[in-house]
């Protein structure tokens, strides 16, 4: 019996042990498990911390997603980082809300923007739209100077007459060809290249800045105005075109109520670029349909309004009497509005486009020009008979029918398309 015994306490012994051995070795086991529970505890954290930004959908249109993706790159900082950020991407939204409901005032700050696309450097679409120019008073010009010795007054008056007959007009001509005298006389005009470059600058002086339009308040109302057949519709739907490319939103106004056409014209605009249009029945007064449209601008919170008009009346009324009206009641709709005029003027017509221009500009307030159809004619000249005479910015010009072809004017860039290359320039060729 006794063997049994020893043998039972042996084995008993054997559990003991066994069971001694298996307890140390499960803690030691959970311990690296561990470290991977916190990890995945910090993923989950993370995830938390992800997770409020599931009300940040609302907000994927506004794009706070970018303090986001920044955040995504770090990684041990992020659970602080991340418990953080939440809290300011849920409070824009509220922001947003209230700025909706509020009037413009924060919104206006944050819109100081560029009107259209940023000037895109293009010199031989803009050379090639600006061929007729060239062929005619720029190739004159060219054809006159070449291999020109001697510069005297004489090489002037030919200069001279070049630009009278260009659509330059009497009145900027004569100020350009007496600073050319003035630097003939200061004896820098030694050489043809100098003659060249002193007609190049002027034009450039004369042309000045320039510049597209700027995004100052939301919405900014543009009005459009200019005679019948200028391009004021095709103008409107150039700028709805850029102003959509660039993501803003756009109403236009179908204040031409002189024909059903015009309106058509401007939904065909509106319905390709996605922009919401507001008109009335033909024969409608122009002002009650504009009225509608700033409302309509501002309930829907557009970023931009763009208002047609007529270049004739339906009634007998006097074309500027009716535009003085229409804008008085675009400014009753909304404060300081219509906030650019623009004046279109088709090139085309030469300086009877400088003698439109005058009499818009008698009577209404402009801000600035579109220069349309530069591309079909030889009269581009007129442009700078615009720019000094009329002291008013070229905002645009228009070199083709497409949405691209409304480019915004920069005075150097069209003066460089205009002069470039002047040994290939000849009257010849055009
Ligand atoms: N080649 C060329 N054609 C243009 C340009 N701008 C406008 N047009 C054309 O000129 C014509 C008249 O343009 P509209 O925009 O209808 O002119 P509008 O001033 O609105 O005319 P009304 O509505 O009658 O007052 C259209 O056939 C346009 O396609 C341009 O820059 N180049
Ligand atoms: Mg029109």
């Amino acid at each position: 019996m006794s063997p049994i015994v020893y043998v039972l306490i042996a084995v008993a012994a054997a559990v003991i042990l066994f069971f001694l051995f298996r307890k140390p070795a499960e803690p030691a086991l959970p311990e690296k498990p561990e470290p991977k529970k916190l990890d995945k505890r910090r993923v989950e954290e993370g995830e938390e911390a992800k997770a409020p930004k599931k009300p940040a959908p609302e907000k994927k249109k506004e794009e706070p997603k970018k303090d986001a993706s920044a955040e995504r790159p770090r990684d041990e900082a992020k659970p602080a980082a991340k418990k953080e950020a939440p809290k300011p991407i849920v409070e824009p939204v509220v922001e947003e809300k209230a700025a909706a409901a509020k009037p413009e005032k924060p919104a206006a700050k944050a819109i100081d923007d560029d009107f259209g696309k940023p000037v895109v450097l293009d010199p031989a679409t803009l050379r090639k739209g600006l061929s007729r120019t060239r062929g005619g008073m720029i190739a004159r010009l060219a054809d006159l100077i070449r291999g020109r010795r001697e510069v005297d007054p004489a090489l002037l008056a030919e200069i001279e007459e070049v630009l009278l007959t260009s659509d330059v007009g009497v009145k900027t001509t004569q100020a350009l060809v007496q600073r050319l005298h003035e630097r003939l006389e200061n004896k820098e005009l030694g050489d043809a290249d100098k003659v060249w470059a002193a007609l190049r600058a002027e034009a450039e002086a004369i042309l000045g800045g320039g510049g597209r339009l700027r995004l100052r308040q939301k919405p900014e109302v543009v009005m459009v105005v200019g005679v019948n057949g200028s391009g004021k519709t095709t103008t409107i739907g150039k700028l709805a075109a850029k102003l959509k490319a660039q993501g803003k939103s756009v109403v236009l106004g179908a204040g031409d109520t002189f024909r059903a056409a015009a309106v058509q014209q401007l939904e065909v605009w509106g319905e390709r670029e996605g922009a919401t249009v507001v008109k009335g029945k033909e024969g409608a007064d122009p002002s009650s349909v504009l009225f509608e449209a700033v409302n309509m601008a501002k309930e829907t919170n557009a970023d931009v309004l763009l208002c047609d008009t007529a270049g004739r009346l339906h009634t007998k009324a006097n074309l500027m009497e009716e535009l003085q009206k229409v804008r008085r009641t675009i400014g009753k709709a909304l404060d300081g509005a219509p906030h650019e005029t623009l004046l279109v003027l088709d090139a085309t017509n030469g300086q009877n486009a400088l003698e439109q221009a005058k009499q818009f500009k008698e009577a209404i307030e402009l801000t600035g020009v579109v220069l349309t159809k530069l591309d079909g004619t030889a009269k581009g000249g007129v442009i700078l008979a615009i720019a000094d005479e009329l002291k008013l910015p070229v905002r645009y010009i228009g070199i083709g029918e497409r949405a691209a072809d409304l480019r915004e004017f920069d005075a150097s860039e069209f003066v460089e398309a205009l002069f470039a290359g002047r040994d290939a320039i000849s009257t010849e060729a055009a």
